[in-house]
Order: C-alpha cells, then structure tokens, then sequence
C-alpha cells in the first residue's frame, strides 16, 4: 500500500505502492525546486542539464541543432528533469525505509527533506533556494502516510485515489510555495543584482551618450512597415544550455591567462572603469538559416580588448586565443580577431540582460556570433591550437561572416504597389548596395539602403517599391559588400559554414 496506516507497522508493503511513493516525491521535489528557482541556475535538474550539453557526443548535438534548431537544448532539459525525478524519487525511498525504521513517519519526513536539500545542494552550490527541493517531497510524505490515510479496501478504486491524491498533494506544495513570492529569487540577475545600479556615477555621462546613439539610429532607419528596426527590439538568443548561469558582478573575475608577459585578473569594477566606447554591433549566428532571423543589432557599451592587451602583452606561438565561460562554452581563435574585439558590459542602455552574457560578454567583429563568448571568464593565448566547443561538433564558426541580403517584409500599398525590404549584412567588409530583381534575376535594380549607423561592423536595412505587372514575380535580392564583391548566388546550408546565397521569394501581386 502507498499510503501507510501509522496505527499498524508502518512499512512500504508492495512494490507499487514504493514505486509511486517514488514518483511522487521526485515530481515534488523538482516542481518545489523550479518554483523556488525558475529557470535559473539554482534549478536542480540546471547542473545535470548543462553537464549533458558539454558531454553531448558532436553528431547528436549537430544533429539535434540542425533538425530541432534551438528547441535542442530543451530535450536536454526534458531529460535533466527527468533524471532529477529519478535521483530524487529513488533516494527518497531509501530514505523513508530508514526513517520508518528509526523512529516513524515524522523521522521519515524529516530525512526526506534533509536529504532532498542536500542532493539539491551539492548539484547547485544554492543552499536557500535547495528549500524547495527538500520541503516538498518532505511533505509529499507527511501527506501520504497521514491525512491520505487510505481505508478502502477495492484496490482498483483504492488505487485510483491515490493517484488522485498524491496529484492533489503535489499541486498543492507548488501552490503554496507559489503563494510565497518572497521565496522567489530575482529571476533577472541584472535587476536583482545592488551592484548594478552604480554604473552610471563612475562612468559620468554613459546613460546620454547611449540615449543620443540611440535616438541616431532611431532617425536613421527606413519607415518601412513591418521592418525590424535599426536597434533590434527582440535580440536573437543561441546558447548551449536551456538555463542561463546566474553569474554575480561582484564576484565575477576575468583572468587572461597562458603565453602573456603578466597573467592578471580583473573584476567588474576594473573593466567598466577604464575608458569605454559604446559601439552598434550587429551580430548573426552560424546557424542562421539564409533567410532566417537569428541576426540583430545593439548598441553596446564596451571596454575595447586592446586596453587588456596594452596591459598583458601577449606572446602566442599559435597567434591563437581561447575564450571560456561560466557555461563551460569555449571558443578559439586568431588573435588578429581579438584585437578590434570589446568586453561589453551594457546593452541598448541597459546591464548587459542576463540571456546576453551578463556581466560581461566578448564582442568580435566581423566573425560568426559565436566567436562573442557570453559569461566571459577567461582569456587564454595559447602554445597550440585547440578546438572549439562548435567546431569540435562539426561546425566551422569562428570565421569572418559570409555577405546576406534577407527579404522579410512584403507591404501592399496604396495604388496597388508592393513594398519590400529586409536587412543586409557582411560584417566589418560594410554593405555598398542592395540589388533586387522583380523577374527571376534578368534584371536588377538598386534598392533604398538606410544611412548607415556608425560603427565597423553594422547591418544595413534595404526597400524598394515597384509596381506588380503580372500575377507573381519571383523576386531576388543579393547585396554587394563594402570591398565590391557581389555575395555568391549558389545556395548552401548553415552547417558548417553558415548559410549564404541570394534569398528569392515569389511574390503575388
Ligand atoms: N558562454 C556562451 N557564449 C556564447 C554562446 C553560448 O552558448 N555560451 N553561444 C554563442 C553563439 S552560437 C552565438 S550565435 C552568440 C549569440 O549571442 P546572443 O545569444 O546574445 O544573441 O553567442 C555566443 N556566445
Ligand atoms: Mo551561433
């Protein structure tokens, strides 16, 4: 039976009454942990999610990346949950075995709450949020050998009831933790975080600078409807883990590291006190697909690299550098690209938001958005060349990006014209023009470009209107970058080397 009668011996009599009991408390503690938490790193299944993503063998994750796309990291995460069920359920039993043994149902209850807190613990390094994980399968427990008592005696009724129950019992522990905002950790770390607010006093003048940038670009982009903006409004995110690393600016470090005159470590402070530059980045994934949407653009607040570099004065046998993070993402690279690179701390007027590296993330112009470590801890110049955390999946992404022109606004105006447009990039080589075709590519026309915003390494947006004379038009738009080079017209997909190729689009009138 699962729920125990305390008046007679008080044991797990059937396997199937031990197995739900198991069930039960492994759903409660995961549900009391994600309640307390979040999504956060202080999740219990977030340790066993992204230790699943840095051991995931490279054919399945590239596998997983290309077919599932960014839904790859959330498998891993159905499966970290599903383990934490497991491992909670299993210990528990155990755990009630004992406490029956030793002294009842409150011995029981109180080992399965210590117990569940200390797993929760040592996976998170979160003691106060681990509450959560332990209090409710503790009290799954209590639940069910006590106020659940069961007396029925058809088993097939019987059965279903407490299932009914302990479903009851479990929604009712989430219930009540939820009603206990207060237990809630900030789930935005920038916001949460007193270190964040005094910015703006040490680096005078930061916040207007970055409101008239801002308000440049806001002047300088098309007024096409539909567009996306200069300045993107919902900034592309690609990580390897479905849970961000919750990473604190006080305690966060930066060291640069291996072949340098003089190793050294920064904090917080170190880096946005020395001379910032607020830079429009545009930054696009190697993954993006050729007419896809993971490319956006920000204003970034930075500490260019070369003022570390002034300080450490590298010496690297494989002109070759390694990036490492919180998440355990790593990236290697020429040193040559590193030079222009910047240590971005704000983002668009704002802390750098938690999902985009926070406190600090690496900007590398003109590279695949990869390269732009988020979480940054480490800076390494290295003896050898190592592989990089994508490459080593079968990716090449810590090159310079290919040239696109993507079509994603089609407006139908007044007098029966059509309005096109969409976003053209070719990293720091800049865009000179934007052509477009109405007739399946005989003949092409300049489109409309935006005046560029400042900066080495930004997207420009393109429109153009025509007047439809057929039905459909099979419409093709290919940019020419900054050096006059036109983008190849062959179509190739994002793995490995990222999607290039001229977008084309039949367009009805
Ligand atoms: N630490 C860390 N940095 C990372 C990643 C990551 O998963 N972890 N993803 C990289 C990839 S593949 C891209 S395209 C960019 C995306 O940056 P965004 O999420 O801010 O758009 O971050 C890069 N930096
Ligand atoms: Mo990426």
């Amino acid at each position: 039976m699962i729920l125990l009668p305390i008046t007679e011996g008080m044991k797990l009599d059937s396997k199937r009454s031990t197995g739900g009991l198991a069930v039960l408390t492994g759903i409660s503690g995961v549900v009391g942990s994600y309640v307390v938490t979040g999504l956060t790193a202080s999740f219990i299944a977030s340790p066993i999610e992204s230790a699943l993503a840095r051991r995931m063998p490279g054919m399945i994750l590239t596998f997983a990346i290309s077919t599932l796309g960014n839904r790859a990291q959330w498998t891993n995460l159905v499966l970290a949950i599903s383990l934490s069920v497991i491992l909670l359920g299993g210990l528990t039993i155990g755990v009630v075995l004992v406490g029956m043994k030793i002294d009842g149902v409150i011995a029981a209850m109180g080992l399965t709450i210590i117990v569940s807190w200390t797993v929760s613990y040592l996976l998170t390094e979160a003691p106060v949020a681990a509450i959560g994980t332990g209090l409710a399968p503790g009290l799954v427990v209590i639940l069910h050998m006590t106020v659940l008592n069961d007396t029925d005696t058809e088993a097939v009724s019987s059965a279903r009831r407490r299932i009914i129950k302990g479903g009851i019992a479990t929604i009712a522990t989430g219930g009540a933790y939820t009603l206990i905002p207060s237990l809630r950790f900030p789930r935005d770390e920038s916001n949460g975080d007193p270190t964040s607010k005094n910015l703006t006093t040490d680096n005078g003048g930061v916040e207007t600078i970055e409101q008239e940038l801002l308000s440049v670009a806001k002047k300088r982009s098309l007024e096409v409807e539909n567009l996306a903006p200069l300045v993107s409004r919902d900034f592309y995110e690609v990580d390897i883990n479905a849970i961000n690393p919750t990473v604190k600016r006080r305690s966060w470090t930066l060291s640069v590291t291996g072949k340098v005159g003089q190793e050294k470590t920064y904090g917080f402070q170190d880096i946005s006190r020395m001379p910032s530059e607020q830079r429009f980045e545009t930054l696009r994934c190697v993954g993006d697909p050729l007419n896809g949407k993971k490319m956006d653009t920000a204003l970034w607040t930075t500490t260019p690299i070369s003022e570390l570099l002034y300080q450490v004065k590298p010496t690297s046998d494989c002109s070759c550098v390694v990036l490492r993070a919180v998440d355990g993402y790593y990236e290697e690279f020429p040193i040559s690209a590193l030079r222009n690179g910047a240590l971005a701390y704000r983002m668009n007027g704002g802390p750098l938001p938690p999902k985009h590296g926070y406190p600090v993330r690496a900007l590398i112009p003109g590279h695949w958005g990869e390269i732009s470590v988020k979480w940054l801890t480490e800076i390494e110049f290295l003896r050898r060349e190592i592989t990089g955390y994508w490459e080593k999946r079968g990716w090449h992404g810590t090159g310079p990006v290919t040239t696109v022109a993507k079509l994603h606004v089609v407006n139908h105006l007044e007098g029966n014209r059509v309005q096109i447009g969409g976003h053209a990039y070719a990293g720091t080589r800049g865009i000179m023009r934007v052509e477009v075709s109405i007739d399946g590519g005989k003949s092409w026309t300049d489109a409309q470009l935006n005046e560029p915003l400042p900066g080495i390494d930004v997207w420009r947006q393109w429109s153009y209107t025509f007047q439809p004379r057929r039905e459909k038009h099979r419409v093709v738009v290919r940019a020419v970058d900054g050096d006059g080079t036109l983008q190849p017209k062959e179509p190739s997909s994002a793995i490995p080397d990222g999607a290039s190729g001229w977008v084309n689009r039949m367009i009805r009138r």
